[in-house]
């Protein structure tokens, strides 16, 4: 199984955690939280990318807003591992709305609101796979491999 299912996730630093130069902290939090980074792309969203990726929510009257924020400005995608990546990546984040997320998460550190809130986590390991293989190759995940 190459993608390594159960310990592997992805995240999204969003293009307010960018724009406001959070990404060294949020990066940091994640690593003192276990996770290594396998693989790192910065780039921009395009408008099919982020309506293809956000594809389960369409239809929903926040879609439209959250691929136009989405398709801002840079975001940092991130390839993680570690033990219950997925689970625990979602510990870490916090609640969708940082007014409801716990103190001391991600998203009630740095994020500016339930539309702007600084990172995206995949949310099972089906998404995961999904995820991952939507922005990395078998070959970026290879070459961040450490054992
Ligand atoms: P999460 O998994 O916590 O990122 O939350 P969801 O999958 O439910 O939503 C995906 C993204 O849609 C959120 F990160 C932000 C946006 N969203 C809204 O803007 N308004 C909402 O009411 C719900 C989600």
């Amino acid at each position: 199984m190459s993608t390594n299912r159960g310990r592997r996730t992805l995240a999204i630093l969003k293009p307010d955690a960018v724009a406001a130069r959070k990404v060294g902290r949020i990066l940091a939090h994640l690593e003192e939280e276990g996770f290594r980074i396998l693989a790192a792309r910065f780039l921009r969203l395009s408008e099919v990318q982020a309506r293809e990726f956000y594809a389960v929510h369409a239809g929903k009257p926040f879609y439209e807003p959250l691929t136009r924020f989405m398709t801002s400005g840079p975001v940092l995608v991130v390839a993680l591992e570690r033990e219950d990546a997925v689970d625990q990546l979602r510990r870490v984040i916090g609640a969708t709305d940082p007014k409801e997320a716990e103190p001391g998460t991600i998203r009630a550190l740095y994020a500016e609101s339930k539309e702007r809130n600084a990172i995206h986590a995949a949310d099972s390991d089906e998404t995961a796979q999904f995820e991952i293989r939507f922005f990395f190759s078998e070959k970026d995940l290879a070459a961040g491999a450490y054992s």
